[in-house]
Formats: structure tokens, C-alpha cells, sequence
């Protein structure tokens, strides 16, 4: 039987790596839409980049654009693939306050123009199409916890645009007959994780500190609780989603949540730190308590490496989220296999290491970039 054939919009990617992995590991071949930019973006799949030389290489990158509706005609012509996985987005929600129209144009019309290409070139009874929808679509929450059933009510530009992304692939499934279906995802992170999303932000922000290459990590709402399960898992599930008979609309959560502030006492954990926190509302702060082991040589009892910065509060924020994963636990079998716990652990673990590096660089007179814009 030939390889099956896969498209992946937003391959470099968090999910996008990762889910190329797993359909090579699978046997497809991979076809990836990258975006030109002026360095290189492609860190996250260099390690299973294929030459182009090389004879019938397995995995393809393709220039491409969301915004291009012509570009995106073009390359699904040529790949003719078995199955899209639409995860290419403007995917920050903080960011999409700033750069709304743009957001909007990325992620409810680039599925649409995904959608009205697959049909146009015909592929329509050939191509199943996956979109990375998301639980910020409940936004003010209207039932907890949140399953396929529960009315949607997005609270930033993002979530809106997302909702336009579902709500059209439902429209051409019904109307067109597509095999196309929603992943309603919760947060997934990973040591692959963008650095300004809040679980990297921590866990890269601690490890610096630990290093003595950050000073202070400055937070917005850390009362904000997420339900928050890890990438390899819920690339998976998009897979297992496309698998199916009929095409059907899935909740993938892990039933738990925590504060973003539990985020912080347990990254900080993993590096040797036990922290107090002190305060309330703007004046919150942590104080560190106690030091155990060898990791971090720069910080001393009493040090302040959290705070508050009101800039990182969003216009309108979600405050809670949990999912209900039992249609996909009982339908597809599917059940997340880390623990966001072995997941905070690997992330600090990776991001230590890349700080001793960058520390020991320091140490010998180079320069060191660290400074991220969140
Ligand atoms: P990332 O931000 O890590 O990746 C987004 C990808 O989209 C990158 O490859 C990016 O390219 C690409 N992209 C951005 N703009 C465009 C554009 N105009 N045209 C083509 N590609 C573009 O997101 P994740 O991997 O974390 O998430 C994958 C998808 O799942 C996204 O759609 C996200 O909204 C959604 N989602 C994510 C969840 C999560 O918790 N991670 C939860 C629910 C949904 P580049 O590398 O060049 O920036
Ligand atoms: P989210 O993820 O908005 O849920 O969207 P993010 O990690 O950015 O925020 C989670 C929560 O933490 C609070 N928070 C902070 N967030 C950031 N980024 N930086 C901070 O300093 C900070 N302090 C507190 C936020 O206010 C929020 O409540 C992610 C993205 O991957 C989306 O694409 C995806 O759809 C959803 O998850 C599900």
C-alpha cells in the first residue's frame, strides 16, 4: 500500500513538530508549510529535516502563507494529501489584542481558504481536514467542566477568529459532505513550548534566574487556572481523530486544573527553590524560602524573583478552564499518558541545561542573549 500523504499548516511548530515526528514514525509522507522569514524558523524539525537531494525524501517544506489563498491552492494540488492538519495560527492570545485584524485574517480565514481549496481542487471526497480549535472558544465559561455539549463564548480576538475556524468546518462538513472535525484542545506545553506563553516563560524564567542570567520574573495573573496536559499527547489525538469512520468533533483535556501560581511553586521545585509568596493583587511577590541541591548557584534566601507587572494583564482575561475528556476517552480510547507534574519537571530539566550553557558561555566572556519580550 503507498504512504499516506500529510499536510501540516504550522509544522514549526510546537504541535507541528511534533506531530510530524509522529506521522514519519507512522510511515507518511510529510509535507510542512513553513513562513519566510528573515532567519531561520525551523529549529523545532531540524532534526528531521531531509535533504532535498536525498531519493523520495519523506518529509517536504513548502513556502506558505495562510493569508495566500493562491499559495495554498498551489501546494495542495501538488501534495494531493490524505489529510490536513490546519495548526498554522496567529496562536497568542495576549498578542491578539494587539494585532487583531491580522489574527483574524490567520485563523478564521486561513481555514477557510484551506477548506474552499480542498473542496475547489476536488479533493473534497479525498482530503479529511483537522482543525486545531481550542477552550479558549468558552472563554467566559458557561459550565464546568467544559465538554463538546457547552456553549461557546470567546473573550479575545484570538478566540474569536477560532470560533469563525470552527463553526466553518462544521459548515463544510455539513454542507459539502468533507471529512473535517474540531480538536477542542486545552493547553498543551512541552519543552518545545514558544518562550511567552506562561508555562515557558516560568520554567525558562526560573532556570535563568537559577543562573544568575534573569533577575526578577514578572507575572500577570497568576490566579488564572488552566487545564494543562502535554503536546505529545495531544498530537496523538489529532491523528486518532482522522482515524475514525465519521468525522466528529472531540474535547482532549486531561480533567484537571491548576493555578498559574501552582505553575511557579512547582518549576521552582524542580530546580531546588521553595518559594513564599507574599502580598496580594499587584503587590504580590515571591520571596525564596529555601535552596536544596546544586542548581542554583545565583539566587540566596530572601531573594524577590517574582513579581506582578499589570502590563502582561489581558483586556479581557479567561480565568478558568477544565475540560471533560470522556467522548474521547470513550470513543477513541484516548488518555493523556504525562502528567503535567512529569511535564513541568521535563521542561525545567531542558531549560537548566540550556541556562548552565548559556551561564558557562557568560562566564568565559561571550555574549549572552536572554531577554524575551512576554
Ligand atoms: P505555535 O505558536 O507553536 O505554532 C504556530 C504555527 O503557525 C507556527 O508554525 C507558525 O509559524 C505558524 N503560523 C503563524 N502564522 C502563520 C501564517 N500566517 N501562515 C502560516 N503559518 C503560520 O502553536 P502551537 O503549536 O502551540 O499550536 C498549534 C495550533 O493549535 C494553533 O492553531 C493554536 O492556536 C492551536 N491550539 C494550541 C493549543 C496549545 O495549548 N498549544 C491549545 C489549543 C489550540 P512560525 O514558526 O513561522 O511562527
Ligand atoms: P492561553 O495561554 O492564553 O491559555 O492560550 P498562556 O500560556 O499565554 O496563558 C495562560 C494563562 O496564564 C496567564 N498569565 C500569563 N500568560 C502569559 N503568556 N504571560 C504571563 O506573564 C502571564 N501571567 C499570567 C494568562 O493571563 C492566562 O490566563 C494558549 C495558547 O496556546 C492558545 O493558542 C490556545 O488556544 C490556548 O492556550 C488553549
Amino acid at each position: 500500500m503507498k504512504n499516506k500523504k500529510a499536510l501540516i499548516t504550522g509544522i514549526t511548530g510546537q504541535d507541528g513538530s511534533y506531530l510530524a515526528e509522529f506521522l514519519l514514525a507512522k510511515g507518511y509522507e510529510v509535507h510542512g508549510i513553513k513562513r519566510r522569514a528573515s532567519s531561520f524558523n525551523t529549529q523545532r524539525i531540524d532534526h528531521i529535516y531531509q535533504d532535498p537531494h536525498t531519493p523520495n525524501p519523506r518529509m517536504v517544506l513548502h513556502y506558505g502563507d495562510l493569508t495566500d489563498s493562491s499559495n495554498l491552492t498551489r501546494i495542495l494540488q501538488q501534495v494531493q494529501p490524505d489529510e490536513v492538519y490546519n495548526l498554522g495560527a496567529q496562536s497568542h492570545v495576549a498578542v491578539s489584542f494587539e494585532s487583531p485584524e491580522y489574527t483574524a485574517d490567520v485563523d478564521a480565514m486561513g481555514t477557510l481558504r484551506l477548506l474552499e481549496a480542498i473542496r475547489l481542487l476536488g479533493l473534497d471526497k479525498k482530503t479529511r481536514f483537522y482543525q486545531a480549535s481550542t477552550s479558549e472558544l468558552y472563554g467566559l465559561v458557561q459550565e464546568i467542566p467544559q465538554k463538546e455539549t457547552t456553549p461557546f463564548y470567546p473573550r479575545s480576538p484570538y478566540a474569536v477568529a477560532k470560533l469563525y475556524a470552527y463553526w466553518i468546518t462544521v459548515n463544510y462538513r455539513e454542507a459539502y459532505g468533507m471529512y473535517a472535525c474540531n480538536g477542542i484542545l486545552f493547553n498543551h506545553e512541552s519543552p518545545r513550548r514558544g518562550e511567552t506563553f506562561v508555562t515557558r516563560k516560568i520554567t525558562r524564567g526560573l532556570a535563568n534566574m537559577a543562573q544568575g542570567l534573569e533577575a526578577c520574573l514578572y507575572m500577570g495573573n497568576m490566579d488564572a487556572l488552566r487545564d494543562w496536559g502535554h503536546a505529545k499527547d495531544y498530537v496523538r489525538m489529532q491523528w486518532m481523530m482522522l482515524q475514525q469512520d465519521q468525522p466528529e468533533d472531540f474535547v482532549i483535556a486531561t480533567g484537571v486544573q491548576y493555578s498559574v501560581r501552582e505553575f511557579i511553586r512547582w518549576s521552582a521545585a524542580e530546580v531546588g527553590i521553595t518559594l513564599r509568596f507574599e502580598g496580594t493583587g499587584v503587590e504580590e511577590h515571591a520571596v525564596v524560602e529555601h535552596i536544596e541541591g546544586e542548581n542554583a548557584p545565583a539566587l540566596k534566601v530572601g531573594d524577590v524573583i517574582v513579581r506582578v507587572d499589570p502590563r502582561y494583564f489581558r483586556p479581557a482575561e479567561v480565568e478558568t478552564l477544565l475540560g471533560d475528556p470522556t467522548k474521547a476517552k470513550e470513543k477513541l480510547g484516548w488518555t493523556p499518558e504525562i502528567t503535567v507534574q512529569e511535564m513541568c519537571a521535563e521542561m525545567v530539566a531542558e531549560d537548566l541545561k540550556v541556562a548552565q550553557r548559556h551561564a558557562l558561555l557568560r562566564a568565559h566572556g561571550h555574549d549572552v542573549p536572554v531577554a524575551t519580550e512576554n
